[in-house]
């Protein structure tokens, strides 16, 4: 079966880890794809870094730090450190050493002329994450977010990660915008996996600026209205909270509430123009979206069996079976 999932970060990648888990990867039968978010990537002291990206490498890699999510594990922060010492700036994300050569790697490839795509596929041929990671773009699309400044009051835009580390998403967003997008187009492959889907999972990511950012990239939206395959999503938010994380300040930041029905709705129906054939609740959370078919089960993922469990129920949904 032929599995398209598109993620963000640490959501995206402990969702990512349960489809492999409910399809009993590795093994030949099965085949899946993550369209990744890249709006979260930022140049820092001359490196790029793509926080999502990474992050689902080193998770399904077995690289990642599991207590931060984020990272890898077993790291150190010598040069993080250094680079404060020289007030070199941005102490306030977290560069550790050990990940820093996965930014050296990719900056090297990439001034070299080699595409996000192909950098990505470079670096899981050491991490071997069992999954296509696929950029949603090749192109340069960032998340900026127009914020009042704490300190003078004047409008202006900051990077996402800015926001989201240093400000804990506690500025009010006026708008987050995905610069670039317009221009963007989606890297090789996102447009052919969604067509040749057998089910299309939206991840219980970070539906603004991880599922939403993916959807801005011009020709995705419409591959997922055009596909054969059913559309599930799964939501982010149990009973009216995110489970981790500051999705709650972006929705609001679109004037969406934080349900999962409000979200479910903002998704919207595939025959009304919008995105789902299914939309997966948590049991208990009361949600109806005209047109979706709602289910509600466990969607707490506590471990990669649980996870496993809402792949199933989403695949179910979608009336699959692997
Ligand atoms: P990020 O890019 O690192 O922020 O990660 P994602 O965007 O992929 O996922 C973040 C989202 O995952 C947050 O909005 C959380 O609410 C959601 N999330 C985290 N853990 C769980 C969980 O156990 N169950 C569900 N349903 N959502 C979760
Ligand atoms: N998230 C944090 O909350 N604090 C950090 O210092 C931080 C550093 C960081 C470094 C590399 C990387 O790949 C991810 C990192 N993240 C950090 C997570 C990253 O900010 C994600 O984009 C967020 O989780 C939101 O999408
Ligand atoms: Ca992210």
């Amino acid at each position: 079966m032929k599995v398209v999932v598109v993620v963000g970060g640490v959501g995206g990648a402990r969702f990512l880890q349960g489809v492999k888990r409910a399809l009993g990867l590795p093994g030949p039968e099965h085949e899946v794809t993550a369209i990744v978010n890249t709006g979260d990537d930022v140049w820092l002291h001359g490196l790029r870094i793509c926080p999502d990206l990474d992050t689902c490498m080193y998770t399904l890699g077995e690289g990642i730090d599991t207590e931060r999510g984020w990272g890898r594990t077993e790291e150190t922060w010598t040069v993080k450190d250094e680079l404060a010492a020289y007030g070199a700036g941005s102490e306030w994300f977290g560069l550790g050493d050990k990940d820093i050569a996965t930014h050296l790697i990719r900056t090297r490839m990439l001034r070299a002329g080699y595409p996000l795509s192909a950098v990505t596929e470079a670096l899981c041929a050491r991490w071997q994450p069992g999954v296509t990671l696929l950029p949603m773009s090749d192109d340069r699309v960032e998340t900026h977010v127009v914020v009042d400044d704490p300190d003078t009051g004047e409008r202006r835009a900051i990077h996402f990660q800015e926001w989201w580390i240093r400000h804990h998403a506690a500025l009010p967003a006026h708008s987050i915008v995905p610069v670039g997008a317009e221009e963007a187009t989606p890297a090789p492959g996102v447009l052919d996996a969604v067509a040749e889907a057998d089910v299309v999972l939206l991840a219980p990511s970070n539906p603004v600026v991880s599922v939403g950012t993916v959807l801005t990239v011009p020709g995705v939206r419409d591959a997922l209205a055009k596909t054969e395959a059913k559309v599930v999503g799964v939501s982010p938010i149990i009973d009216d909270r995110p489970v981790r994380g500051m999705a709650d300040a972006c929705l609001s930041a679109i004037g969406v509430a934080t349900t999962a029905e409000a979200v479910g709705r903002h998704y919207g129906s595939r025959r009304e123009d919008g995105l789902l054939d299914g939309w997966l609740v948590q049991t208990g959370d009361p949600a109806t979206v005209p047109g979706v078919e709602v289910r509600a089960v466990p969607l707490l993922m506590s471990d990669v069996d649980a996870t496993a469990g809402m792949v199933l129920a989403a695949f179910d949904l979608a009336g699959v079976t692997k």
